[in-house]
């Protein structure tokens, strides 16, 4: 961890109902997929949501009515942020691991996909953020990674019970040009730098740095309420009105 606090925007992806499996017990409440992310501009793009396979998450109390799937450390966090129903005691109605998660529908602020399905991927950090990750693979190399290993693996697929409906009909969803990059950036970078799967840790990092300098730098929107805006104009404005709506918190850690 940095020395400095990150500050992050929690996007709320809400559980569609009904909710069914270990869910099912959670359904007086609105539960929702907390996903910590840096670009919420990005948002637009998102084509469903991450969660690591052996990761242990709970469902944690924020309010009375609201409930956050996240890892525990996050969920201390939260309490000391003031998002907690006991304040400053994280209260969990149900120990989750990501496999549980996979395949759970959501319904993401700002997504032009009207549902997004919670997939695999196998490089989360489970010290960093919600330990949730929102999937933009227009705009994020891991993200563009993760899921074409999923698109083109059907192994994979099959090992972590992955339906072909909850990954195959998502495709990249243009929301940034980026002069350099044009209107998939990260699917651009990914391919000249030849990276072959999420887990090459490297040229993905390369990549990231390419394309997250770049985008904020010389980006401008190409859809939503800020179109033709500059990336670096319309992320603060973008960020307030997810807040505003209720749809996305502030989370530092
Ligand atoms: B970003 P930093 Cl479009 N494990 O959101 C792995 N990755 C995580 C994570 C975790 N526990 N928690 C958050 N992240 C991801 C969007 C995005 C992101 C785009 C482009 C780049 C990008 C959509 N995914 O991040 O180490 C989240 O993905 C580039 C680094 O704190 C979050 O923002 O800088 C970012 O990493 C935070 O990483």
């Amino acid at each position: 961890e940095g020395v400095l606090p990150q500050e992050y925007t929690l996007i709320k992806m809400q559980v569609k109902s009904p909710l069914t499996g270990k869910l099912k017990t959670l359904e007086t409440k609105r539960v929702f997929l907390a996903a910590a992310t840096l670009r919420p501009e990005t948002m637009y793009g998102q084509t469903n949501a991450w969660v690591l396979p052996d990761g242990r998450y709970g469902a944690f109390e924020i309010s009375d009515e609201e409930v956050f799937i996240v890892t525990e450390r996050a969920s201390l966090n939260l309490a000391y942020q003031h998002l907690s129903r006991v304040p400053l005691k994280p209260t969990s109605l149900l120990d989750l691991t990501g496999h549980d998660l996979i395949g759970v529908p959501l319904v993401s602020p700002l997504a032009f996909n009207s549902v997004i399905y919670a997939l695999p991927m196998l490089t989360i950090l489970t010290d960093k953020g919600t330990g949730i990750v929102t999937s933009v693979p227009s705009d994020s190399p891991d993200d563009y990674m993760a899921l074409s290993d999923l698109k083109t693996k059907p192994a994979l697929r099959a090992k972590f019970g992955v339906k072909d409906e909850w990954v195959l009909p998502f495709d990249l969803i243009p929301i940034i040009n980026i002069p350099e990059f044009g209107d998939k950036a990260a699917e651009k970078v990914c391919i000249d730098l030849k990276i072959k799967s999420q887990n090459d840790k490297e040229k993905l990092a390369e990549a990231k740095k390419q394309t997250y300098l770049k985008g904020f730098t010389e980006g401008s929107m190409l859809v939503g309420e800020f179109k033709g805006m500059k990336v670096q104009e319309a992320k603060p404005l973008i960020k307030k009105l997810l807040i505003e709506r209720g749809e996305a918190v502030i989370y530092s850690e």
